[in-house]
């Protein structure tokens, strides 16, 4: 048997500059790092992100992908005309943030994004707009202003647009995350989508759509997903405007004064519409400022309608409909409303919290 050589102590400085150089050599030969050169950056006291508080203007994004709606085909291949906004701090990647993707998509008249599935979740939020259906599992979707569409992971999905209006929508992936933890899979569909009739409800509307009503059938189990493909906005527009009238009316049921906020949840449990990612609509009455906080995770904001000024770390910027929002980790956030404001809002939330790492603190 070899014996492990143990070189002797260095005896002057010189020889000891020398057995140094020699150790750092060795960690780098064999790929170790030594945690004493590393600390800080692997452990901050508080997180800081490489991802930036940014924000993308509904009046650079849209014109943009109107000129692509002209100019680049959609089909087989691309499979989307999604374009990604990109954060500043994560230069060249398309993500809005570390973990979430965001992107506008531009379907024009007659036009067919066609069928796949994947393993990342996703969902479209409709700004404004109508008359594109997304074909999920089989089960064709109307899309209009407001709605929050759901297309959980591996489920086969394919849009399809037969008015003769072109429509734009924001399109919300845990791409980053999955890319991060090499969890994903692809699949091609078939060319087109399964099913060009256009019904006003869904399938999965007409079983699923009843307030507080679960349909007891031959399938009764949970689902990590939720099984309702669309959350209208006259539902979600009801239940925010009903949070500030009881609160108006001296009662509790909203988040604070002035504050209304829904979340869009699995029907099946009762927790988040998607295993990654957390979707909420939030109302904010006019002459009203939220009070600042921090969180772990990162979000995603869109005005959907109104306006008013966002702080990020304290950097006030105007907000009106359609701007996209981008709050990295840990980012200081309060919004006051100028007008009545409504905003969708979509955030990496239900991973942090299942792992235990979510933390929230008022400033
Ligand atoms: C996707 O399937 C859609 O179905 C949108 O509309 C964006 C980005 C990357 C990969 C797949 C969609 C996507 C995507």
């Amino acid at each position: 048997m070899t014996q492990t050589q143990i070189p002797p102590k260095p005896s002057d400085e010189a020889e000891a500059g020398a057995a140094e150089k020699e150790l750092y050599e060795g960690f780098s030969r064999f790929g170790l790092i030594p945690l004493w050169t590393e600390r800080e950056g692997l452990m901050p006291m508080t997180p800081e992100p490489q991802a930036v508080p940014h924000i993308w203007h509904w009046g650079d994004l849209y014109p943009l992908a109107a000129r692509a709606g002209d100019l680049v085909p959609v089909g087989r291949g691309g499979e989307r005309r999604a374009i990604a906004v990109s954060n500043p701090g994560l230069p060249g990647l398309p993500y809005a943030t570390p973990t979430l993707w965001a992107a506008i998509q531009y379907l024009g008249p007659n036009e067919v994004a066609p069928a796949h599935r994947h393993s990342q979740n996703a969902f479209r939020f409709v700004l404004e707009g109508e008359g594109v259906w997304t074909v999920v599992d089989g089960d064709p979707v109307a899309m209009r202003r407001g709605d929050l569409l759901l297309t959980p992971g591996w489920q086969f999905h394919g849009h399809h647009n037969p008015h003769p209006r072109p429509m734009a929508w924001l399109d919300g992936l845990d791409i980053p995350f999955v890319s991060a933890t090499d969890t994903g899979f692809f699949e091609f569909g078939e060319d087109g989508v399964s099913d060009r009739s256009t019904p006003h409800r869904s399938r999965s509307e007409r079983v699923w759509g009843h307030p507080g009503l679960r349909p007891v059938s031959a399938t009764e189990q949970d689902t990590p997903n939720s099984p309702l493909a669309a959350y209208r906005w006259e539902h979600t527009d009801a239940a925010l405007a009903a949070q500030l009238e009881v609160a108006a009316e001296g009662h509790p049921g909203v988040l604070e004064p002035g504050h209304a906020a829904v979340r869009f949840t699995n029907p099946t449990t009762g927790s988040d519409a998607l295993t990654t990612l957390r979707t909420e609509m939030h109302r904010i009455a006019a002459g009203q400022r939220t009070a600042p906080v921090r969180e772990t995770g990162s979000s995603v904001w869109q005005v959907f309608d109104g306006s008013g000024v966002i702080s990020l770390n304290g950097t006030r910027t105007d907000v009106v409909r359609g701007d996209v929002i981008a709050v990295p980790s840990w980012c200081e956030v309060s919004i006051e409303a100028g007008t009545d404001l409504d905003l969708f809002r979509f955030s990496d939330a239900p991973v942090f919290e299942r792992l235990n790492l979510a933390r929230r603190e008022y400033s």
